[in-house]
């Protein structure tokens, strides 16, 4: 209902061109537009649920630490199409933005991150639109994780929809890394000298942080072989 309201008066602050009836039919579009959303990220988030509960049967362990979803704010979504220069337009929403549905599965060890992916990509329902592994190839600020953007059917009463959902694979050290990172991006009042000096700072911690990533899984190698449950 919240979201209903906040949505509402986005659309009325922005969209000031147009008539009333209009306004509101756009309203009314972009509400459905957002529930379809919703509901393909709650799929998708029962499909790495289901694999957990698996794995937890199967193998004794259970691969993802936590989940957490999201679905992009209006501001935000209107923040991307500025940035590559693209009108506001629900269709031009659909086809160009693919993180609108997010969801985030923090995991305790890196190669966990790839048993994932590959099971979720073998899913006969889902359609791997892109890989991008930061974590092979980090990027220049130290940021790593695992992105992929997927196609999964949303079942309706009368109609069957593909829509997109970023998936981002981290492991807990990735992850509080880029909430540190994230956190000091918005820190609009530091001065050059503090800037760098974050930056280089955040760039050792990522370094730490994959040697952490690492030696974890080196122990789990160990403890896993000598128990005879390695998948
Ligand atoms: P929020 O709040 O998570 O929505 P593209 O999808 O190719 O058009 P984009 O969106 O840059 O381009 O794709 P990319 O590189 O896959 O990154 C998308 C998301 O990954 C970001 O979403 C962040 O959540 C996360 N991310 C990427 N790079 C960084 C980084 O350097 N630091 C941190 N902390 N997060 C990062 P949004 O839209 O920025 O934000």
């Amino acid at each position: 209902m919240k979201e209903q309201t906040n949505m509402r008066s986005f659309f009325r602050r922005v969209i000031q061109e147009k008539p009333a009836e209009e306004l509101e039919q756009m309203i009314l579009d972009a509400t459905r537009m957002m529930s379809y959303y919703r509901c393909a990220m709650l799929e998708v988030e029962t499909k790495f649920r289901v694999l957990n509960e698996q794995f937890s049967l199967w193998h004794e362990r259970n691969p993802i630490e936590s989940i957490k979803t999201r679905i992009k704010s209006f501001d935000s979504i209107r923040g991307k199409l500025q940035r590559n220069n693209l009108p506001f337009s629900l269709d031009v929403i659909e086809e160009r933005i693919n993180d609108i549905a997010g969801v985030r599965v923090i995991c305790a060890f890196v190669d966990d991150i790839y048993v994932l992916t590959d099971c979720i990509s073998r899913q006969d329902d889902i359609t791997v639109l892109r890989v991008k592994d930061y974590i092979k190839n980090p990027k220049e600020n130290g940021y790593r994780s695992l992105h992929l953007i997927l196609e999964t059917p949303i079942f309706l009463s009368e109609e069957k929809r593909m829509m997109k959902v970023e998936v981002q694979l981290r492991t807990i050290a990735m992850e509080s890394w880029a909430n540190l990172e994230h956190r000091m991006r918005y820190k609009k009042n530091l001065s050059e000298d503090k800037l760098a000096q974050t930056a280089e700072m955040l760039m050792q911690c990522a370094t730490l942080s994959s040697e952490l990533d690492a030696k974890m899984q080196a122990v789990r190698d160990i403890v896993e072989e000598k128990d005879g449950h390695q998948i």
